[in-house]
Order: C-alpha cells, then structure tokens, then sequence
C-alpha cells in the first residue's frame, strides 16, 4: 500500500472512531429537558427555544467539527444585526425553528441541531436534517449568552419558554421587577436563595426580532431571568439543571400566587425572615426589592 493509501485509510479509522452523537451526553440533556418542559406544559406547539453552548473537545469525539453540511444565515423573524464577534468559533447545540418540544426525544437529529458561529452566519455540524433551521430566536440567545458570559464566564445555557402559571400572573400582577420579585420570593421558602438576583420584566415586544434580543440581553446583565410579559420567561445559568430550577422555581411560585391571589392572604414570609435566609446561604441578593 502506497503512502498516500495509508493516509485515506487511517483517516477512514478516524472517521469510524467517532462515538454516536446520539449518545451524547448533550444530546440527551436536550431531549430529557425539552421532554420535561413540554410535559409540565411550558412548551406547547413550537414555543420555547434552548441553546446550550459546548465544548468543542467533547463534541469532537462525536463529530468531525471541520465538516460543515451548510452554512445558515444568522436571521430571525427580521435580518440579524448585532456583532457576534466574542461567539466566533464558539459550538451550540439549539433546538430548530418550528419544530415541537413534544418531538425532540423521538427525532433528535431533525428537531435538534449542532451549529458553529461564524462571522456571517452559522455553519450547520449536525442536525435540523429536514433542512431546518435553529430557533427564530437564535438572535436573542446569543445576545443572551454574551452578556451573561460577561458576567459569569461559565454560563452555558440560555432557555426560553412559555410557563403557565407565570404567564396567567403577568395579567393580574404589577408588571414592576421589584414588586413582581418581591411577591415571587414571599411565595416558596426557597426563592429568594434560589434567584436572590430576582427577576428582570419586559413589556410586550414582538418576539423574533433584534430589539427585544437587545432587550433581553440588557436585563441579563442584571438578572438570570427575564420575561416576556404575557408571552414567557427567558433563563440563564452554567448548566441545564441550574437555568431548568430557576424556571421551575419562578413557575412554583407563580403557581402559589395564582392559588391565592383571590382569596384574602393571612399569612406571609416577610422580610426580615427573608433576610435571614439568605444570611444562613450566603447569597448576594438584590437588598433594594426589599422593603426593610
Ligand atoms: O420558538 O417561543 O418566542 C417559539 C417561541 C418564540
Ligand atoms: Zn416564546
């Protein structure tokens, strides 16, 4: 065998020692999560959207990271235009535009995609195999990840969905970000250590577009949970359980509110004891949406 054989055919070995993407732990976060939400209704038809950015080592030993299928413009519901410049390079796992969080864990390789960023768009490693695209919010996620990565050079994940209980208190509560915190953090025990930095609230915007990505991104340099009034929640964190509990908790205590708002409140957490657990956690909190 002449060198040049020797060379295709150790490049076939390598090619055959990739792992099954399928098999990947990512891949399945992605489908156990988006599974999880759609079952506690947070996603119904195609809402919500998560993209879930990796580590290009890992996904190496699954994919040839050099191979790209196609290139895909960056573009949500409008053209994209923002600088992507801190993302180039980087390596997302994102669900697809259109696609049901219902049918993620059944098809992950048409509703799911691997995308690389790219200075004019993304290029596609795998995934979205119907032709599809990642989420129209992919704009706003990227955003998002910018700004908390300022923050926190661990954030890895950002999520949006459309939580019940939350969405029904948008309608009949304040929209104010310290009065809606503060009511959320009287509600369970837990919250104000859970999400000590509250919860940051934009009014109704068109979703899909640059400005509210702007927007959403602006409030993540101050919160890890953004909504979108009377249309979802947006959460960042380091890691999927992490930014999943702090949806989950927020829509807990939501529930809570929603159980009682109607019915006179004789009993409360109040401040003081507040202050007291986040004392005994250790957390920063954001002192001034408490009234002491
Ligand atoms: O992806 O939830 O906000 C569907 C949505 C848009
Ligand atoms: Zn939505």
């Amino acid at each position: 065998m002449g060198f040049l054989d020797e060379i295709k055919k150790a490049g076939k070995d390598i090619k055959r020692a990739f792992k099954d993407v399928l098999s990947a732990p990512f891949v399945k976060e992605m489908c156990d999560t988006t599974a999880n939400m759609y079952r506690l209704g947070w996603d119904e038809r195609n809402g919500g959207n998560i993209s879930y950015m990796l580590d290009e080592a890992e996904v190496g030993e699954y994919l040839d990271i050099n191979n790209v299928i196609r290139k895909i413009p960056l573009a949500g519901v409008n053209e994209a235009n923002f600088d992507v410049a801190p993302l180039i390079g980087k390596i997302f796992i994102v669900t697809g535009t259109g696609k049901y969080f219902k049918n993620v864990k059944d098809d992950p390789e048409t509703n799911l995609g691997i995308i690389r960023v790219a200075k004019d768009g993304v290029e596609l490693l795998w995934g979205y195999k119907d032709g599809g695209r990642p989420t129209s919010e992919l704009p706003s996620h990227l955003m998002c990840h910018m700004a908390r990565l300022k923050i926190d050079p661990q954030n890895r994940v950002v999520m949006h969905c459309h939580p019940t209980n939350t969405l029904a208190m948008n309608y009949v509560h304040e929209l104010d970000e310290k009065k809606f915190t503060h009511t959320l953090w009287e509600m369970c025990t837990e919250c104000i250590v859970v999400f000590p930095d509250g919860v940051g609230i934009l009014p109704w915007m068109l979703c899909g577009t640059n400005d509210i990505g702007v927007a959403t991104s602006e409030k993540m340099s101050e919160f890890r949970l953004v909504i979108w009034a009377m249309h979802g929640i947006y959460g960042a964190g380091k890691t999927m359980d992490e930014t999943f509990g702090l949806i989950e908790t927020v829509e807990k205590a939501a529930q809570i509110y929603m159980l009682t708002c109607n019915r006179p409140r004789i009993n409360t957490i109040k401040d003081e004891d507040m202050v007291k657990l986040v004392e005994l956690f250790g957390v920063e909190y954001r002192k001034d949406f408490l009234d002491l």
